[in-house]
């Protein structure tokens, strides 16, 4: 059975396209989606991909990814700045986890600086924009030996 990667999307991403496009670039979720089933049909990999805007169903399915997921790519948006939770879901996590984000947060405000996500994973991808999302997957194939 291919090995499952779950790409995991946080708060706002849904309205990726039309969300300050000159931040986070003009393509939508659906075509990040798109971008890692192409990466990850490459790679002998299977894809899930979800978004959510709520912190607890972010938890749960990090929880899920623990035994459902050889790895665990993570753009946790704003939450990535201020969940004590996500960090402490991820490191739970026994296989690999990539934080990834469109924009390059040490770049931005300050508040972006500090990231939750970064210390309970195991690299991060930041500021290569829709891009990341397909290095992401390779990140992964890489980590867990299909790569
Ligand atoms: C996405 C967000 O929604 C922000 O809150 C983060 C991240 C950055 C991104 O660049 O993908 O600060």
């Amino acid at each position: 059975m291919a090995p499952v990667v779950h790409v995991l999307n946080g708060p706002n991403l849904n309205m990726l396209g039309t969300r300050e496009p000159e931040i986070y670039g003009r393509e939508t979720l659906a075509d990040l989606e798109a971008r890692c089933q192409e990466a990850a049909d490459g790679l002998g990999l299977e894809l899930v991909f979800r978004q959510s805007n709520h912190e607890g169903e972010l938890v749960g399915w990090i929880q899920e990814a623990r035994t459902e997921a050889a790895a665990l790519v993570l753009n946790a948006g704003a939450f990535t700045h201020t969940s004590i939770a996500i960090h402490d879901a991820l490191k739970m996590v026994d296989g690999p986890v990539i934080e990834l984000h469109l924009s390059n947060p040490h770049r931005r405000e300050a508040f972006r600086h500090v990231s939750h996500v970064a210390t309970a994973s195991t690299g991060v991808i930041a500021g290569f924009g829709p891009h990341g999302y397909s290095l992401a997957i390779e990140a992964a194939a890489r980590l867990i030996g299909e790569g």
